[in-house]
């Protein structure tokens, strides 16, 4: 047999793959959230440093998920490889590199909050199959060296060639069925397939209090200007989950813990059974840089989140709700925000349907004037009453700004040059929870100008705005700054996302 090593790296592969097959199989059947696919690349995400979810979405944006899960099934494919070349040269130290495999993913699925009695089974069962196979694969190869040491012309004989037929060919069906299993199992596991059932059937009661419809002049048709209320598939996309919590709202509860004088338990009829209010609300992400479209808007409906917390009776010495997710993500708020009189909400609706699985099914928390990642807890299930100085939340622990305030900022969203001289710009402002007052905008550097801002939804929606204006012909930079309602003017002083959102003024460069 000539090039033994990679003989053995096709025989480690094959048997990797065949591992990694049946334990996603196997999960998929059975426990969904201990796939070691699922379950390390959680890990993963739980352990990368704050740069490297930024690098993740520059990179691949809402695409990030996949392209995590085919790095590791990758990787896993090149450790295979490796620990076949080294099961050869010094057995059984190959072996031995599946059961590490094995045991970091045992531990990855059983750390997880759903893991359950079954979660140790998929991790188990793939590395034992794993293990095994590469033995007897290897055992082949050695076998087959001994043979060629021993024999002239090692390839002329039958023995020889029929057992490299058959060693390729049992490489061949484990590597691959093995892969088609990784697939198969991410299919039959997808908890977002099985919560789009479940969604299917929620019947949403009608709202108490509507949210007033969007006045006629809330937009202005212009070419390029996303609309102001966002639909429900182009909202902007964030979250650390790899899959999707699949939640049945019958087995769905919201907890209300901790500093309380009585601990309130909610179930999903109970909640629809209240009166829901409809809110417009603009929703953005801390990572949103300055011009990003890390931002949307949607008109929420839901269970205003301070008469939940009056039902407990929070402590006066609280000043923090760690908002907790069935996947373990948690959120801190200053309990100020879901206290005061905005529309702080436990949200079951979002534009006229129940929530889709990425967006929190089957309730989320929304709360104007806050990034997300300090207050939109999706799949939410508890909200711990409690103190800064006692817990911290998700992205606190990795380096983002405690309390998460909402910072004053617009976007240019078309610049439009008409041959007469002329240029459109229009886009965005935002202060939720604030409202705008006025946007201006500059040419080069020319003096502000005001520009004409559509009618308001509410102080929490985004406004749009527009502009028109003359330039001379040549290269040219417009900028657009937004004034609160407060009077507060949007600081042109150029800050990064990290730690508590980027300040700055966005600018396109234009030709007439
Ligand atoms: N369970 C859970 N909720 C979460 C997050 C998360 O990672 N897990 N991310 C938060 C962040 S950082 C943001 S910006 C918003 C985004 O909500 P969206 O995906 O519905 O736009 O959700 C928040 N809620
Ligand atoms: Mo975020």
């Amino acid at each position: 047999m000539k090039r033994p090593a990679g003989w053995a790296a096709l025989a480690g592969f094959a048997s990797a793959a065949a591992g990694l097959g049946a334990s996603e199989l196997i999960a998929g059947i059975f426990a969904p959230s201990a796939s070691p696919l699922v379950s390390i690349g959680t890990w993963l995400i739980d352990l990368a440093p704050s740069w490297a979810k930024e690098t993740m979405i520059a990179l691949f944006g809402t695409g990030d998920k996949p392209a995590l899960i085919v790095l590791l099934v990758v990787a896993v494919s090149v450790l295979g490889a490796l620990a076949g070349i080294l099961q050869r040269r010094r057995p059984p130290w190959g072996a031995l590199v599946f059961v590490a495999l094995g045991v970091v993913s045992l531990v990855a699925a059983l750390t997880r909050p759903e893991s359950g009695m079954l979660s140790s089974v998929p991790a188990a069962a793939g590395t034992v199959l794993a293990a095994i196979l590469l033995d007897r694969l290897i055992r082949r190869v050695r076998d087959g060296l001994d043979a060629d040491r021993t024999s002239a012309r090692p390839e002329a004989t039958p023995r020889s060639v029929g057992d490299r037929r058959n060693f390729l060919r049992l490489s061949a069906v484990a590597g691959t069925a093995g892969l088609v299993a990784v697939a198969g199992g991410q299919w039959i596991g997808s908890s977002a397939r099985r919560a789009r059932d479940l969604i299917a059937d929620v019947r949403l009661p009608a709202a108490t209090k509507t949210a007033a419809a969007p006045p006629s002049g809330a937009s202005f048709s212009i070419d390029g200007l996303p609309p102001v209320i966002t639909p429900n598939d182009d909202f902007y996309r964030i979250d650390t989950a790899l899959v999707v919590p699949e939640i049945d709202p019958a087995d769905w509860s919201l907890r209300i813990t901790g500093m309380v004088d009585e601990e309130v338990e909610i179930t999903w009829n109970e909640l629809l059974a209240l009166p829901l209010e409809e809110s417009t609300t603009t929703l953005l992400c801390v990572s949103n840089e300055v011009g990003g479209d890390l931002i949307s808007t949607a008109t929420w409906l839901g269970y205003p989140i301070r008469h939940l917390l009056e039902r407990a009776g929070p402590s006066p010495d609280a000043d923090m709700v760690l908002s907790r997710s069935t996947d373990g993500f948690t959120a801190g708020s200053p309990i100020d925000a879901l206290t005061d009189d905005r529309n702080a909400i436990v949200a079951v609706g979002m534009n006229g349907e129940a929530l889709p699985v990425e967006h929190g099914f089957p309730a989320r928390l929304v709360v104007p004037g806050l990034y997300g990642y300090v207050s939109a807890t999706k799949w939410v299930v508890e909200l711990e009453v409690t103190r800064y100085d006692r817990a911290s939340a998700y992205w606190t622990d990795r380096g983002w700004g405690e309390r998460g305030p909402v910072k004053l900022s617009s976007r240019i969203d078309v610049v439009s040059p008409a041959a007469d001289g002329t240029v459109t710009l229009a886009g965005f402002a935002w202060q939720p929870g604030t409202g705008i007052e006025t946007v201006e905008v500059q040419i080069d550097d020319g003096d502000w100008r005001a520009a004409e801002l559509a009618d308001e939804i509410s102080v929490d929606t985004w406004r749009q705005w527009r502009a028109l204006v003359e330039v001379e012909p040549g290269n040219h930079v417009a900028r657009v700054r937004a004034t609160s309602k407060t009077g507060e003017v949007q600081t042109a002083k150029e800050q990064g996302v990290l730690p508590d959102g980027a300040t700055g003024l966005d600018a396109r460069r234009f030709a007439l």
